[in-house]
């Protein structure tokens, strides 16, 4: 085999122009590709799935297991030194091969994303549950069945890259379908509404959102004056604001995200019939949260638990599922349901019109190198396919721009569509061939007309819906069917349950808390008074301010349904972990977490064994592990005197753990609404701790029998015990 081209062995090395070389072979759209260049050799991938992504992506792997290290341009190279002069230096100028290392290294980072800089991707496969020509022309929506490679990079928004995953934030839930008439991406979030109605504010939304200039202080929060002297003053950002610090702020893992295009797009038919619509993702798994303590101290165990998680599942063969589906609305009732459809800060509710299934999407495969394809991925609303058209939605509109303009930024120029992970899989107008056309221009006679322009008709073109009509004089000013930015954000706190109304309360009491500005503490309350006067009462009380009187002209009690996270039991509970408390004095107690193991595999769920130190059968220790690492927590009989705090197994002294370990997690796993439970004699490490072994999601068995078992799977669908969190009102 011939060596690498890569002088260094890491595709990530690789800038836009060289990654785009040419690599496809044989024949696409009546072109002649020419043959691969590079003695590249498929790679096999980690995780069991196959699928198309996978075939199309392959002809891309670079296999170095048997290589030699190069210079750019192919010369193998000896050694590891640089060339001095004399035993002691110094380096000669002379030394291309140190030159060309250094400078690769010097180049080797993109800029991290202006906004969501920390992210984790996956493939899989998008398939489609009918023919949809009936209502857009788009291409992998056209058949039952049809399969339609994908790739998905889910995202917090504010904080850098090395930030932490469970900071409190929307989550972006960016999907690309690698369709077979281009690529398409729905560049989404977890949260159905957004901040801002116009792009222009894009720049003072995030300024406000990311740390103090001053400082850089926080990382990846929005409690601090900034961000809120931004929200009082642009209400608008209320609704968003809300789901945010009611829970879907803080999932339990990307994989029990919901995913939401936002604003409202437009499917057309080959015929040119349009249809307005908005798109969303339902999580197979369910919707699920932590709650917030549990979060930060998430954050300090394990700041990678979410991408941790999707890798972990997804490399279990627990694939993850969303079903993508569209609300339907007629043109001409854009204004129909008392809001304005083109505005991104609402919700067009469920009971208006409800969701019409689509098909279904499936994650199936990691990532071979986060660089080469988590990281250089760039999504674009622009991004568009025949029979997909965009709406008048003033924020969409803006970033169509703002996409593309911050990836020339982050790439350093036009050729990151012809990065791997970007490339479409049919043929575009790639700048990485030497064309054989003399005619560089369309029309043309002296290529047979070639490249033709593709239309309806022939070639399949994508349009802009014919239908489309836009009128109206010039102007800088907000839509008045814009103006009411207070009624959604009630309609959103009526809908919940009073357990996320609380935890909505007590995060913006947690956030107010951190702003030093009296003058923005209450410009906070006048606005959230506007929604609602208990809830600025509630929250003005906890922040040194007087309870408003009611400013009721946006007061309603409307409902909705289908909006929180917290209460509803998850679909499935795979990937879940049950920490088993037991002690290596007490071998049954390692033994019994053996067999709820062999017990709960068939469910998908593990039981990690957590004692003293390492030994046979137990997978964790005490001083390694605490309640953020498990979804329940159950004490193995046998190991009751780890949680008496007066025997002298649990002291510092005789153990090999931080003294209490055992009594926090299992505490902390009880205050974070988790199931937790007892086996046999270790009933009273209940009492010790002060767990009434009668409270919901407590769970206490002499034996391991079918009953236990079950009550545990139903305790770890239930997710969080709602009634272990107290209600100030
Ligand atoms: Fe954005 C990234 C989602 C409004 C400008 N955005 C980005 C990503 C997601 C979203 C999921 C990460 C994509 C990835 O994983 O690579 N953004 C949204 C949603 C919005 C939204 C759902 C409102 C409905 N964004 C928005 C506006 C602007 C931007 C109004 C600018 C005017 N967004 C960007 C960006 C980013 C970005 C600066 C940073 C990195 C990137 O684009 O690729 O251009």
């Amino acid at each position: 085999m011939r060596p690498t081209q890569f002088l260094f062995g890491a595709a990530s090395l690789l800038t836009a122009a060289e990654a785009a070389c040419p690599m496809l072979t044989g024949e696409l759209n009546g072109r002649e590709i020419v043959d691969n260049p590079h003695d590249i050799q498929a790679r096999q991938s980690s995780s069991s799935a196959t699928s198309e992504t996978e075939d199309f992506l392959s002809q891309f792997y670079l296999n170095d297991n048997n290589s030699f290290l190069t210079t750019d341009v192919g010369g193998p190279i000896p050694d590891q030194n640089s060339l001095k002069a004399g035993n002691r230096g110094p380096t000669l100028l002379e030394d291309f091969i140190f030159r060309q290392k250094i400078q690769h290294f010097d180049h080797e980072r993109v800029p991290e994303r202006a906004v969501h800089a920390r992210g984790a991707g996956a493939h899989g496969v998008f398939t489609s549950y009918a023919d949809w020509s009936n209502i857009t022309a788009a291409s992998f929506l056209g058949a039952a069945g049809k399969e339609t490679p994908m790739f998905v990079r889910f995202s917090t928004v504010a904080g850098s890259r090395g930030s932490a995953d469970t900071a409190r934030d929307v989550h972006g839930f960016a999907t690309r379908f690698y369709t077979d008439e281009g690529n398409y991406d729905i560049v989404g979030n977890n949260i159905p509404v957004f901040f801002i109605q116009d792009a222009i504010l894009f720049p003072d939304l995030i300024h406000a959102v990311k740390p103090n200039p001053t400082n850089e202080i926080p990382q990846a929060a929005t409690a601090h004056d900034t961000a809120y002297d931004f929200f009082s003053q642009q209400p608008s950002s209320l609704h968003t604001l809300f789901w945010a610090m009611a829970g879907h702020g803080i999932p339990r893992s990307f994989r029990h995200v919901d995913g939401f295009g936002v604003h409202t797009y437009r499917f057309v038919t080959a015929d040119g019939a349009s249809k307005l619509v908005k798109f969303h993702w339902t999580s197979q798994q369910g919707r699920a949260s932590l709650v917030w303590e549990e979060a930060q101290a998430t954050a300090g165990k394990n700041a990678d638990y979410l991408r941790q998680d999707l890798y972990d599942s997804i490399e279990s063969g627990y694939f993850p599922e969303w079903e993508l589906g569209v609300q339907i609305i007629n043109e001409a009732d854009q204004l129909k349901y008392g809001f304005d459809l083109l505005d991104p800060t609402k919700i067009l509710p469920v009971e208006d019109v409800p969701i019409t299934p689509l098909g279904k999407m499936q994650l199936n495969r990691n990532p071979l190198n986060y660089f080469a394809e988590t990281e250089q991925v760039m999504f674009q609303p622009g991004h568009i396919v025949r029979g997909i058209d965009f709406t008048e939605d003033p924020l969409l509109q803006g970033r169509i721009f703002s996409y593309l303009d911050t990836q020339l930024n982050r790439n350093g120029g036009p050729n990151f569509e012809q990065i791997p992970i970007n490339r479409p899989r049919v043929l575009s107008i790639g700048q990485m061939f030497i064309p054989l056309n003399p005619a560089a221009y369309s029309p043309n006679t002296l290529n047979s007309g070639s490249p033709k322009q593709a239309n309806q008709t022939q070639g399949k073109g994508f349009f802009t819906d014919p239908k489309r009509t836009v009128n109206g004089g010039l102007s800088r000013a907000t839509s008045p069917t814009f103006a009411d930015v207070w009624s959604q954000a009630g309609l959103f706190f009526n809908s919940l349950n009073p357990t996320e109304q609380q935890f909505l309360i007590n995060g913006l009491r947690f956030e107010l808390a951190h702003v030093n500005s009296d003058i923005v503490k209450n410009n906070f309350i006048i606005q959230i008074n506007r929604v609602n006067n208990t809830l600025a009462s509630r929250i003005a009380e906890a922040i040194g301010i007087t309870p408003p009187h009611p400013d009721p002209t946006f007061y309603h009690h409307r409902r909705t349904t289908n909006v929180g996270t917290f209460g509803t039991p998850l679909k499935k509970i795979d990937g879940h972990s049950v920490g088993i408390l037991a002690t290596v004095n007490d071998n049954s107690s390692i033994t019994a977490g053996q067999t709820l193991g062999q017990k709960l595999a068939a469910s998908n769920v593990s039981v990690v064994v957590v004692a003293e130190r390492l030994a046979d059968g137990v997978s964790a220790t005490y001083s390694q592990s605490d309640a953020t690492s498990f979804d329940a927590v159950i004490v193995a009989s046998g190991a009751d005197v780890l949680f008496n705090k007066n025997s002298t197994a649990n002291t510092v002294t005789t153990t090999l753990y931080p003294a209490g370990r055992p009594s926090e997690i299992l505490v902390d796993a009880f205050r974070f609404g988790k199931p937790v439970g007892a086996l046999g004699s270790s009933n009273t490490a209940l009492e010790d701790v002060g767990i009434d072994p009668h409270r919901s999601g407590v769970f206490t068995s002499g034996t391991i029998d079918d009953n236990f078992v079950n009550d545990l799977k139903n305790g770890l669908l239930t997710f969080k015990f709602l009634d272990r969190f107290a209600l100030d009102h």
